[in-house]
């Protein structure tokens, strides 16, 4: 095998990891542990949706061209729970009762010359909400816990988006990717938006069904910073002058004193 590799050059793939879950039925129920109330899909997955394929999460593509393996270390409750996935899809699918996280561990294939990228998710069952603050913003007290009821959704999915980056590929494995161009992301949304913590309106208007990766994500994150960055100036200037008022007052008090 050639170990030439090819300089200055960076090529990347799209993956989504994370999981689906959905409430057991009764009879399902029936059938596994008596304390499983869901059912998990967990894996590593190309972001790219199937098309007329509803119900799943990205998926499209078969990543194996380039992805050996990919191992999940579940929680010690589970047997075996370090799951070696050699063939797509990469997945595990499973039946539990609470949520926790996961090791991931993705093998490339022999050309690529690449140690293997670790992941970590946070497995979820429970519908997504946003963390209340746990003190009153007027008042300053502590707020007593008042646990909102959350909606019972059909199913919960927490994926999220990210980019494997091989710089100076070996030419064999440049090769390989070059025949496998990833399926572009759609450019605008057609589906609900993927929710995430660092997007807090993807969880407040989480009713739209499966959600989908597009190409307007990256503009929306982006439009998300700048707004970030202009609320944090406009906070520094306040405090900054709310200390230059205080620093005025500290002034005359100390002027008073040493009259
Ligand atoms: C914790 N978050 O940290 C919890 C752990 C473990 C989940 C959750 C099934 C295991 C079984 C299962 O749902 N484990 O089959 O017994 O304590």
């Amino acid at each position: 095998m050639s170990t030439e590799r090819v300089r200055g050059i960076q090529i990347h793939r799209p993956i989504i990891y994370g999981n689906s879950a959905v409430l057991l039925t009764a009879n399902e129920r029936a059938t596994v542990a008596a304390d499983h109330t869901h059912r998990w899909t967990l894996g590593v997955r190309s972001a790219a949706s199937v098309e007329g394929r509803a119900e799943q999460v990205g998926g499209a593509e078969d990543m194996s061209y380039f992805i050996k393996r990919v191992t999940f270390k579940l929680h010690d409750t589970y047997p075996n729970p370090n799951r070696v996935v050699d063939k797509p899809p990469f997945e595990v699918t499973e039946s539990g009762w609470g949520e926790f996280s996961v090791q991931i561990q993705i093998t490339f294939i022999p050309e690529a010359q690449e140690k293997p990228v670790r992941l970590n998710h946070y497995i979820r069952i429970h519908q997504w909400h946003l963390p209340e603050p746990f003190w009153d913003p007027d008042s300053g007290l502590p707020k007593p816990a008042a646990p909102t009821p959350l909606p019972q959704q059909d199913s919960v999915h927490a994926w999220q988006y990210d980019e494997i980056v091989f710089t100076d590929p070996p030419q064999a494995f440049f090769d390989i990717l070059r025949q496998h161009p990833p399926i572009p992301l759609p450019k605008i949304r057609r589906k609900g938006v993927p929710p995430n913590i660092a997007n807090p309106q993807s969880i407040a208007s989480i009713s739209r069904g499966i959600p989908e990766f597009t190409q307007a994500m990256e503009r929306e994150e982006a439009e998300r910073l700048d707004q970030a960055k202009k609320t944090l100036t406009e906070q520094l200037i306040k405090y900054k002058q709310m200390m230059d008022e205080k620093q005025k007052e500290v002034d005359k008090f100390k002027a008073g004193l040493a009259v």
